[in-house]
């Protein structure tokens, strides 16, 4: 089913050191994808996806939600951590659990035992959207990896290094696929090229990308 759809190529390793403390690990989501996915919509119930607006007025292009004890959020007045969602006043939901155990365990398999994330950013790509070259920097502490993990459409991931002028590769995240980025890598320049159009068996003309951070 899924490598019908081209997922889980068997002739790629299913852990894959990217850059130094980049950690690949593929397919690694697939047994709790449906867990994933309804948990996903639970959060997106209490906090539905929308787009926000960058510092310099531009809509981002994929959908943004978030769950966690701090959401990532950008509007005209900058990027930050905030305790509640700003359309409802409400706290952000619960990080739900599957969460917390995928990330744990795949940040303990790439060298980074203890993963304990209090925030969970979540991406929503349909066709056509982008995210551009940036670094993760709104966190208080560098030391701790981002665990992301992609489902749905596959998308071409940019990954460059600590300059913006640095030469970018290109990386295909599919369906599955869990990345730990921790150590040199976690301030490294990193986007996503417009996806493509598609239609996969789990979330439709979609992809979700989770990122579980530590941001307080
Ligand atoms: C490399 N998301 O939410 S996940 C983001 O696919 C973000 O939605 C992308 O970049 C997405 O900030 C990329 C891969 C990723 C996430 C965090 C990183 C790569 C990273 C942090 C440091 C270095
Ligand atoms: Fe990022």
């Amino acid at each position: 089913m899924d490598d019908l759809f081209g997922d889980t190529d068997p002739t790629l390793p299913e852990r894959d050191e990217l850059a130094p403390g980049a950690v690949l690990l593929r397919g690694r989501a697939l047994a709790a994808q449906a867990e994933l996915l309804r948990a996903v919509a639970a959060v997106a119930e209490a906090a539905p996806f929308r787009h926000m607006v960058t510092p310099g007025g531009f809509r981002m292009s994929a959908a943004m939600t978030n769950c966690g004890s701090a959401g990532w959020v950008t509007d005209r007045k900058g990027y930050r951590y905030a305790p509640a969602d700003p359309e409802s006043g409400r706290p952000w939901p619960a990080i739900p659990a599957v969460f917390l155990r995928l990330a744990a365990d795949a940040a303990a398999e790439a060298g980074y035992p203890g993963f304990l994330p209090d925030a969970c950013l979540v991406n929503r790509y349909a066709p056509g959207a982008k995210l551009s070259l940036h670094q993760d920097r709104d966190e208080a502490d560098y030391d701790h990896p981002i665990v992301s993990v992609s489902l749905g459409l596959p998308a071409t991931f940019q990954f460059g290094g600590p300059k913006r002028a640095d030469p970018v590769r290109r990386i295909r995240l599919e369906h599955g696929d869990v990345v730990a980025w921790g150590g040199p890598s976690r301030l490294f320049h990193h986007g996503v090229l417009t996806l493509k159009d598609g239609d996969h068996p789990a979330t439709g003309r979609a992809r979700i990308n989770l990122t579980l951070r530590k941001a307080l």
